[in-house]
């Protein structure tokens, strides 16, 4: 079973509980916050060579010693060795545990690409505590949601970045979350809270083993694309992702002389560990931390470091393509770039080796677990039509038609999916697991797929409810919410809406409770930044409508409803009507 903490923080929920009112009953194992594999599996994994008893607190250490003068992170001026990112990592482990706080205790980790991300995090691994990743666009409904739902003791974010006051955010977020004490700020002026800086005096030259985590510990909780409602937690353990970067790294050919190209957000799992900067730092190569995937940014940084690889989403690779064109980079040094996170169009793919002049990877993942590569030496076919193949011989994949069934060979359907780093429950969400996961322990990804003879993966689509807006999934559930707690608003549906450049975009559609005077788009989306939510999630495209057609019944089928708002949307050729906004 997993350990309860609380209520679950539903939107609605939030919309009208206050978050001191809830009531957190202390935890009776911090330490084990997923579920477990089942004993037989477990020795399976252990006998397969998949778990090791590897932790990252010790990873970090024995990197150190072997390669501890070769630089691991640049960011910005700061180069760091492989032995001061560890006698940083130490000092942070060292310096919060001064403070007060005890292994298994949670810890929102709130960061941009900077240094201090890789230092934080691993100071975490040593002491025990609990990573949860925030992404930098989430905003205090998200943070909440994870303070709520993980019972996180302490937040750690960059003061003022990229034009957004996260220690202000910090200061709301305590007056919500008594229990939330500590406020630590990476970066910047730290206002009220504590500077990184001293937690890392606090620190110095306390001694404390590798690592305060066993291989079996959950290691951190990543937040879900999240199909319905609000993100969930995702536990991982040290010993099923450390296997996911041992492999990811040998199947991307990575050594020691490989540079990252950090340029997506790190606390995202395809930057972080497909193989991603973890990956790096495990096969003791270079990354270098970029604060955005723009191609101006990006193409110098390339050349200064002699980047090798990277990896993006198609938007952002569509940009580079475009930049590539006009020609006066030196990106000789770049041998692969991976895109993943949204379906990569094949005309698209076709580009990439010709323009950038390096090898294409495929990546096809899913914070839950489950990652497919296309191989380095795949031909070009395999690499320009499907999303790869899974990392482990024990991943078992399962396509399903919508009563369970397998599909006949070759033919499209639900992915299901278990295996040996594929979560088998969210933390802390009974109701969420019992949607989400079949009896046997299969993970329902949601992703409509079918598996060639050669067992790659072709994305067709998604079952669910969700928009793919760039990579960045939002639940459409989760934005009706928000829209339903507007005084004006009487009903809403979000639907995705095919985009040249983002995949897909968002757009709501909303009756409005007057409809004589609805109030204006501008206003809604407006009113839902102030709710504090991150910024991708406000719908593109508003379209008022005086009713669904016929509503009563499909107020109990919002998913029938939205299928036929998004059809209708289709057939007018996307032409917002009279009150949309753009
Ligand atoms: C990655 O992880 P998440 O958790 O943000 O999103 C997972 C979902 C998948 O279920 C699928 O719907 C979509 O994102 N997706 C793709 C895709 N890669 C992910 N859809 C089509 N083609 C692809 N190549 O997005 C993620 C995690 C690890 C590695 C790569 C991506």
């Amino acid at each position: 079973m997993l350990p309860a903490i609380g209520r679950p923080w539903g939107v609605t929920a939030s919309l009208r509980t206050t978050l001191a009112a809830i009531d957190l009953p202390d935890m009776t194992d911090a330490t084990h916050l997923h579920q477990p594999w089942p004993e037989g599996l477990v020795r399976h994994y252990v006998a397969a060579g998949y778990w090791r008893g590897e932790t990252f607190g010790e990873l970090l250490h024995e990197r150190a010693e072997t390669c501890g003068g070769r630089i691991a992170v640049v960011g910005g001026a700061t180069r760091w060795s492989y032995a001061e990112l560890d006698r940083r990592a130490s000092d942070i482990a060292a310096g919060l545990l001064a403070r007060g706080l005890r292994r298994g205790d949670r810890v929102i980790v709130h960061l941009p690409n900077i240094p201090a991300f890789v230092s934080v995090v691993f100071g975490l691994f040593r002491a025990g505590l609990i990573p949860v990743y925030a992404l930098p666009a989430h905003r205090i409904a998200e943070i909440g949601h994870f303070a709520v739902t993980g019972h996180a003791r302490a937040y750690v974010c960059a003061g003022q970045y990229g034009g957004f006051d996260y220690g202000g955010l910090a200061t709301t977020l305590q007056a919500r979350c008594p229990w939330l004490e500590h406020v630590v700020v990476a970066q910047g002026d730290p206002g009220q809270h504590t500077a990184l800086t001293e937690i890392e005096r606090a620190g110095a030259g306390i001694d404390l083993p590798w690592s305060a985590a066993a291989a079996q510990d959950t290691a951190f909780l990543q937040a879900s694309g999240g199909t319905t409602g609000l993100p969930k937690l995702i536990p991982r353990t040290h010993d099923d992702y450390i296997y996911t970067l041992r492999e990811s790294a040998r199947i991307c050919g990575l050594t020691a002389d490989s540079v990252f190209l950090c340029a997506l957000p790190m606390a995202h799992n395809f930057p972080m560990s497909s193989p991603g900067f973890l990956g790096t730092l495990y096969a003791g190569g270079r990354v270098v931390l970029s604060p955005s995937p723009s191609p101006d940014v990006c193409f110098q940084l390339i050349a200064q470091e002699r980047a090798t690889f990277s990896s993006l989403v198609p938007p952002a690779l569509l940009l580079w393509l475009e930049a590539a064109r006009h020609g006066g980079h030196d990106l000789s040094s770049l041998r692969v770039i991976q895109v993943g996170g949204a379906k990569l169009i094949p005309e698209v793919a076709r580009r990439v080796g010709p323009v950038l002049r390096v090898t294409l990877q495929q990546v096809f993942g899913m914070a839950e677990g489950l990652v497919n590569y296309t191989r380095l030496d795949d031909d070009e076919d395999t690499i320009i039509h499907t999303q790869g193949r899974p990392i482990s011989p024990d991943d078992d994949i399962l396509i399903v038609d919508e009563h369970d069934h397998p599909v006949a060979p070759g033919q499209p359907g639900h992915l299901l999916t278990r295996g040996p780093y594929t979560l088998r429950g969210y933390y802390n969400d009974p109701a969420a697991n019992a949607r989400a996961f079949t009896r046997d322990g299969h993970y329902r990804t949601g992703d409509i797929v079918r598996q060639t003879a050669e067992g790659y993966l072709v994305v067709e689509g998604r079952a669910g409810d969700h928009i793919n807006r760039a990579g960045e999934k939002i639940s459409a559930e989760e934005i009706e919410d928000h829209l339903l707690a507007h005084p004006r608003v009487f009903d809403a549906a979000v639907v995705s809406v095919p985009d040249a450049y983002l995949g897909e975009r968002s757009c709501a559609f909303v009756i409005a409770s007057d409809s004589e005077h609805p109030p204006r788009a501008v206003e809604l989306k407006r009113w839902m930044r102030e709710r504090g939510l991150a910024a991708f999630k406000v719908p593109d495209q508003i379209i008022f409508t005086p009713s669904f057609a016929a509503t009563a019944a499909l107020k109990t089928n919002r998913r029938a409803l939205r299928a036929q708002l998004r059809a209708q949307l289709l057939q007018d050729g996307q032409t917002p009507s009279p009150g949309a906004s753009p």
